[in-house]
């Protein structure tokens, strides 16, 4: 498929369209990745949308979540959903992934939701790197409202920060130790805490767990944003407590908008060029192998070397 008909593709609305760009966006043949660029360009930003970054440790029920959430927004007409899962484990099979479809099977038979899972690329940084791409990808093909999933490990969850206005974390009703467990990083910067399963034996627990992540969020300093978390006790299995979190986001997206949501992703911005820098940089740093080598056997010292090829 040519870039016109790329282009064309999303305007009309067709999911493989978009789906081809994000392949595109993923790849890391050069010629692929520039045609995905050069499609997110000509449909310029899109600031009439709202990116929810979710969350959360392995089985907490992030795709049960995100499913019921979705199913629940497209009841107004003037939404269209995306859905994009980052999970490491989807790096070597695609066996999680085929999971969260069947999870998210409802959804994904609603026309006005895309489901996504972002590959992988293993290139440095790679991970968020491109589901970036695809977030502005669907924005392009106008869905408003862009649900990304992430499993809460490692540099992952820090990273979906980096692509949300509003960043969701997902806990289950596990009481203190479970407050413990979660990295001071991630309450940081979560504008909502869902206390999820709160059902069955664990609907008591689940209260006792909300207010404690009540009282730690109240006292962390206010977030740039001058929001105040909230938490939020929900039952993605019985649908209780999504419309409530519907309503936070809303709330969310009207206290950050036309003030703090375009500076925002501005400075996001700023942190993948960066990250861009970085990466690019990286990669041609072998270039230098061979006047490393014969630098280092003709006895020039490492510091003048690299003093000597950088300048
Ligand atoms: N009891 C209960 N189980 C849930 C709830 N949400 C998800 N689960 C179950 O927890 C397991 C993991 O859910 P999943 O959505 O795949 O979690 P993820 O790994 O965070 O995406 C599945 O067996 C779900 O059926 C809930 O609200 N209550
Ligand atoms: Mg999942």
């Amino acid at each position: 498929m040519t870039k016109e008909e790329l282009i064309n593709g999303i305007k009309k609305g067709d999911p493989r369209s978009l789906s081809k760009a994000i392949t595109f966006a993923e790849s890391s043949i050069e010629a692929k990745q520039e045609i995905a660029l050069q499609i997110i360009e000509y449909f310029g930003p899109k600031e009439d949308t709202l990116r929810i970054g979710i969350t959360g440790a392995p089985g907490v029920g992030k795709s049960t979540f995100i499913e019921s959430v979705g199913v629940n927004l497209l009841k107004d007409p003037t939404k269209k959903v995306a859905v994009l899962s980052i999970d490491p484990s989807s790096e070597i099979s695609q066996g999680s992934i085929l999971g969260d479809k069947t999870r998210m099977n409802k959804l994904s038979s609603m026309s006005a939701a895309y489901i996504r899972p972002s590959s992988s690329g293993n290139n440095l940084g790679g991970v968020s790197k491109n589901t970036r791409l695809a977030v502005l990808l669907c924005e392009a093909a106008g869905y408003n409202t862009i649900l990304i999933e992430s499993v809460g490990v490692g540099q992952n969850e820090t990273e979906i920060a980096k692509l949300s206005d509003l960043f969701v974390l997902l806990i289950s009703p596990g009481g203190g130790d479970e407050l413990q467990g979660i990295k001071r990083g991630i309450m940081e910067v979560a504008d909502i805490v869902v206390v999820n399963k709160a059902d069955g034996n664990n609907k008591n627990q689940a209260t006792i767990t909300a207010k404690e992540y009540s009282m730690a969020l109240h006292l962390k300093p206010k977030n740039e944003n001058n929001w105040v978390p909230k938490v939020i006790v929900a039952s993605a299995q019985e649908k209780q407590g999504i419309q409530p979190f519907i309503e936070k986001c809303t709330d969310f997206n009207n206290h950050i908008k036309n003030r703090w949501k375009l500076k925002h992703r501005k400075q996001q911005m700023k942190y993948w060029a960066k990250k861009n820098i970085e990466y690019l940089l990286l990669s041609k740093i072998n270039k230098y192998n061979d006047t490393i080598d014969s630098g280092i056997e003709n006895g020039i010292l490492p510091e003048r070397l690299a003093k000597n090829i950088l300048e």
